[in-house]
């Protein structure tokens, strides 16, 4: 566990929780990393985000974690779970740095946590994030969640929760694409008709292959190929989905930033994709994807290139 316990602040308009002596829990290291698209920092260092149709903010003061906009119900509910606090980071970081030539990376990114996201947000989000860039994916969430999302007021904005299953199989392939999706408005369309048609075991049709809840219980090799049924999902986009929102911790997502972190570390510079990710996942094993994410990190702040 990487905190003490939480207090609960109600002062004025403000209500808060803050989380005592955290561990192991850098802002820029959390919200920069690549696993999220809906985190953004504000100009006092804070970030504002949006995650299970709420909006909260986020600052660090010393060693504790300050959440604004939630209650300890709700953190012992939603967030204490999102930002993955009962695991001991420490220990993760000791295993990986028996590895001298990771520690590099974990030395660098010494306060990520992999966040617990929701699976069906992460879906559409990573199928969006196929040969893309990290702004544009940005933008083209933002505008679905806009489009069919719910509105959340705070502090005078206005921010939308990512849709529900229901509302975004209402969305057309056209207005898809109008969102920023290009090529990847059909494989959304088709990928969201299927889980909503297979969200309830009792119906007729039902097809456990298509229903997030089946697949998210699957042990991490299953899980991988039942995602990849899924059009517009391959082996690098299942590997992210399964990691930041099923708690699959062997996956190994290979970018082309992991891949140039693997090369420089590691491997000849020719390998394919699939030879980086056996690789990886036979030397680091259960704790493969938080590897990943200190590399992932590490190659992309610092312009690593092999
Ligand atoms: O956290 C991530 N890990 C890996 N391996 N790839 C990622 C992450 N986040 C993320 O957006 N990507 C992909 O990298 C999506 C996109 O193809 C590219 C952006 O740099």
């Amino acid at each position: 566990m990487d905190f003490e316990y939480v207090e609960e602040l109600v002062e004025n308009d403000v209500k808060a929780v803050i989380v005592k002596n955290v561990q192991n829990f850098e802002l820029p290291h959390i919200f920069e990393c690549g696993q999220c698209f809906r985190w953004n920092k504000q100009e006092n260092g804070n970030y504002i985000g949006v995650a299970f149709g709420k909006v909260i903010e986020i600052e660090k003061k010393d060693s504790d974690v300050i959440i604004y906009n939630t209650d300890k119900k709700e953190f012992s509910q939603i967030w204490v779970n999102y930002f993955h606090l009962h695991r001991d980071y420490s220990e993760i970081k000791s295993i990986l740095s028996r590895d001298n030539l990771l520690k590099k990376s974990v030395d660098f990114g010494y306060g990520i946590r992999l966040l617990q996201q929701d699976p069906f947000e992460l879906i559409v989000s990573f199928i969006i994030s196929a040969n893309n860039r990290i702004p544009m994916i940005k933008r083209a969430i933002e505008n679905i969640s806009k489009k069919w999302g719910e509105a959340i007021s705070y502090k005078g904005n206005i921010y939308y929760s990512f849709p529900t299953i229901d509302k975004l199989s209402e969305a057309t392939e056209e207005e898809l694409e109008e969102c920023g999706t290009g090529f990847r408005a059909k494989y959304i369309k088709d990928t969201v008709e299927k889980i909503h048609n297979n969200i309830n075991p009792q119906s007729v049709e039902y097809n456990e292959l298509f229903d997030i809840n089946w697949i998210k219980v699957q042990d991490d090799d299953k899980c991988h190929t039942s995602l990849q049924n899924f059009m517009g999902i391959g082996p690098k986009v299942a590997d992210c989905i399964m990691l930041f929102s099923m708690g699959k911790y062997s996956a190994f997502p290979v970018d082309v930033w992991v891949k140039r972190a693997m090369q420089h570390f590691y491997l000849a510079p020719d390998v394919s994709l699939k030879k980086i990710r056996d690789f990886a996942r036979n030397k680091f094993g259960e704790l493969s994807g938080f590897a990943q994410q200190y590399l992932f990190y590490y190659a992309r702040e610092n312009h690593i290139i092999v």
